[in-house]
């Protein structure tokens, strides 16, 4: 063990925490990472650009065009990143000889994932995708007043929970299927309780057939807005939130969906009381964007913390979200998992119970003294610590690795 390590784990224990043991719980803890970062929200599908109120902007050469060139770029990401995790698949992922219609996939159109994970000893999740397509031009789906309309996307949904269940049974953990949706308006609506209407009919339907939670857990994710999408959001915090809670189903929390000052971190207890599991897409919010590559800063810190003052780790099913086209896709992978591993790391480095008793007391003083001296504790050596012997670069030393592949593999697409 090196002489640095050795001297923080002594500062660390000076507060009660044992650093082998926060390392080894967070060893534990899985990250779905989301595939759609590697390809700008593509898909194998072909089907034209990117709709639903999401972009993703820039123009950085390289991008996966088909599932080799992903599943490739994904093990890059992978042999950066410490631990194992989940990939999370959207339904456009689906590896076909030919285009299969959304409502028709079944799940041997996922089989070279499956094996893709099995072989790498990862989970998998799944999502149905209820954009780029010529059903939701537009902008409706799940509440859409034409029945047509409306019945393909249910039936797309059906499909897709079949999907993440046979994930759950081959790779032996529960997949999460998280339905978003993009409906909404532009203009302020005339009507807004008959859209809504029709999605909890929707739902209900979706979600009627009962499957194992130890092979499928189903989420509803919420928004606020969408380009084009502005005056109103059919699947908002509220209807969500009051569905799943009715329903028993798992609410997701994407923390680029909710007003610019309001916090996801703080949302976690008020949920965590009332329901056994929250899913979240972590991803970080600028202006109109609500899907920038995560960076280690407050946000991020203290969603971290919560979910482990709270002993949730279990409970909280930890995802990225988030598409940026302008850098190194791959990199913008590595970044934003070893920042969500990071986080956890400072939160289980946080002695919780003293600070929680510090204010328990009212001795508010002395809690911000130490929260505050927190930040120069040398989480960063613990993180070094741990990268090396996940056998993963220390450091920025993961950077050459990736412009390497840069430079010997998708300099050539
Ligand atoms: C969109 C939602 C949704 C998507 C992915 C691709 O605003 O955040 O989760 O980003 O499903
Ligand atoms: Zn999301």
């Amino acid at each position: 063990m090196n002489a640095s390590y050795e001297s923080a784990k002594s500062l660390y224990s000076g507060l009660g925490i044992d650093t082998d043991k926060a390392l080894e719980q967070l060893r534990k803890i899985k990250i779905s990472l989301h595939c759609w970062q590697g390809d700008d929200v593509g898909g194998f599908e072909n089907s034209g650009s990117l709709s639903g109120g999401i972009a993703a902007t820039g123009n950085y050469p390289g991008k996966a065009r088909n599932a080799q060139e992903l599943m490739q770029d994904l093990d890059t990401a992978l042999s950066l990143i410490p631990g194992k995790h989940k990939i999370n698949l959207h339904a456009i992922y689906a590896v076909t000889d030919s285009p299969v219609p959304r409502d028709e996939l079944q799940p041997a159109h996922f089989d070279a994932w499956v094996r893709f994970a099995k072989e790498r000893g990862l989970g998998l999740d799944i999502n149905p995708t209820l954009f780029s397509h010529e059903l939701a031009k537009d902008g409706l789906t799940l509440s859409h007043p034409d029945e047509s309309v409306r019945r393909f996307w249910v039936e797309h949904c059906k499909a897709m929970r079949h999907i993440g269940a046979h994930f759950g049974k081959e790779l032996g953990q529960a997949a999460l299927n998280n339905i978003w949706i993009p409906d909404g308006y532009k203009h302020v609506p005339a009507d807004r309780l008959s859209p809504r209407a029709r999605l909890k009919a929707s739902l209900d339907e979706i979600l009627s057939e009962q499957i194992d939670t130890n092979y499928l857990i189903d989420a509803v994710e919420s928004k606020l807005f969408g380009i084009g999408v502005e005056a109103y959001t059919v699947g908002s915090h509220e209807f969500y939130m009051n569905y799943a809670a009715k329903n028993n189903c798992t609410c997701l929390l994407d923390g680029g969906h909710f007003h610019p000052t309001e916090e996801v971190a703080d949302k976690l207890s008020s949920m965590l009381l009332f329901t056994d599991k929250v899913a979240l897409h972590v991803t970080r919010g600028i202006r109109w964007d609500s899907d920038h590559v995560v960076a280690l800063d407050d946000s991020l810190r203290e969603v971290a913390k919560e979910i482990v003052a709270a002993n949730a780790t279990d409970r909280v099913l930890i995802g990225l979200d988030y598409f940026d086209a302008s850098i190194n896709r791959i990199a913008a992978w590595v970044i934003g998992m070893r920042n969500m591993q990071k986080a956890l790391l400072a939160a289980l480095l946080t002695p919780h119970a003293t600070l929680a008793n510090m204010q328990a007391e009212g001795r508010f003083t002395q809690m911000f003294a130490l929260q505050e001296e927190l930040k120069s504790y040398p989480l960063g050596t613990v993180w070094d610590h741990f990268c090396e012997t996940e056998g993963v670069p220390v450091r920025e030393q993961w950077l050459p690795v990736v412009e390497d592949y840069e430079k010997k593999e998708l300099a050539k697409r």
